[in-house]
């Protein structure tokens, strides 16, 4: 009760809050996350086969296979409490996001100005050159080729070995370095340089506060662990 008391009053004071997702943020909209041991996606995919520029070049149809099933997915689910709750706390308060989820629920909660690390899962760019392509890709002729330059069509996120959207890194960079309070929430915390926001806010001099039903590396450095669900805690958390 004094630890929610205490956050409640922070939160009233803060003059920047970020609030950092992964996928454990959507798990509760039935978006599989990628490292539970039971129903995360590398349980059942090998990264290294999907999600990477190489695996895309050695077979094309099977990634986009993989995308096309996941965009499906994730166009039927719907956000949950804890995007309703963050996307409330924006409207109140100097709320920055930075996800690295690339299912745009923050986005369909009401958040504004969200910072996408890793890209959105909707958006097709061509491999070779580059250019955004807005058609939208049928399953039945894969893979899609490029309209300007015949090269590959890709989904536009960031595949390991990839640099993350130079823009975004920036803003991401800025708003932890100069938040006062950061939430990190249901991410695992093993994904550089995404993973090390949490660090540099709190060696900044952020409040850092961890929600995860789950153990993370970033627990050890936060003042505040809370084990539970996002869409439990967070509609608790950040109630007017
Ligand atoms: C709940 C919950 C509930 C469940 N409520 N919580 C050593 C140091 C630094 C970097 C590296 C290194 N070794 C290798 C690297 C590079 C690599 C990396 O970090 N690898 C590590 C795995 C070791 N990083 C990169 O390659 C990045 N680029 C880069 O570094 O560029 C520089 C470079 C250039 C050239 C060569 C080398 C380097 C790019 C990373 C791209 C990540 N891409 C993915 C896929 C996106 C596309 C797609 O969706 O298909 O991004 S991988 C995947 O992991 C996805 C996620 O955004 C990301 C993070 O996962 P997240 O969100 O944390 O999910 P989970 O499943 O891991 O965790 C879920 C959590 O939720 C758990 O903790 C649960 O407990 C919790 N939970 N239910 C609250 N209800
Ligand atoms: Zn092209």
């Amino acid at each position: 009760m004094q630890a929610a008391d205490d956050l409640r009053a922070r939160l009233r004071d803060a003059r920047r809050i970020v609030v950092f997702t992964g996928a454990g943020v959507s798990a509760e909209s039935g978006v599989p996350t990628f490292r539970d041991a039971q129903t995360g996606l590398w349980s059942r995919f090998r990264a290294e086969d999907l999600a990477t520029p190489d695996a895309f070049l050695r077979d094309p149809v099977l990634v986009w296979k993989w995308y096309a099933w996941r965009r499906q997915l994730i166009a039927a689910v719907q956000p949950n409490p804890a995007h309703f709750a963050i996307a409330e706390l924006g409207r109140r308060a100097p709320v920055t996001v930075i996800t690295q989820n690339v299912d745009g629920l923050h986005q369909r909660a009401g958040s504004g100005g969200v910072i996408e690390l890793h890209g959105n899962i909707f958006d097709t760019r061509c491999f070779d050159c580059g250019r955004p392509a807005h058609e939208p890709v049928s399953e039945n002729e894969l893979p899609p080729q490029c309209a300007h330059c015949g090269g590959l069509l890709r989904p536009g996120v960031v595949w390991f070995g990839e640099s993350l959207p130079e823009a975004a890194w920036r803003r991401a960079d800025d708003a932890a370095s100069h938040a006062d309070m950061f939430f990190c929430v249901g991410t695992s915390g093993v994904v550089y340089p995404a993973a090390s926001l949490p660090l540099q806010a709190g060696a900044a001099g952020a409040y850092l506060v961890q929600v995860n039903p789950e153990p993370t590396p970033a627990d050890r450095q936060a003042q505040l662990v809370l084990r539970g669900k996002a869409g439990e805690i967070l509609p608790l958390l950040f109630a007017p």
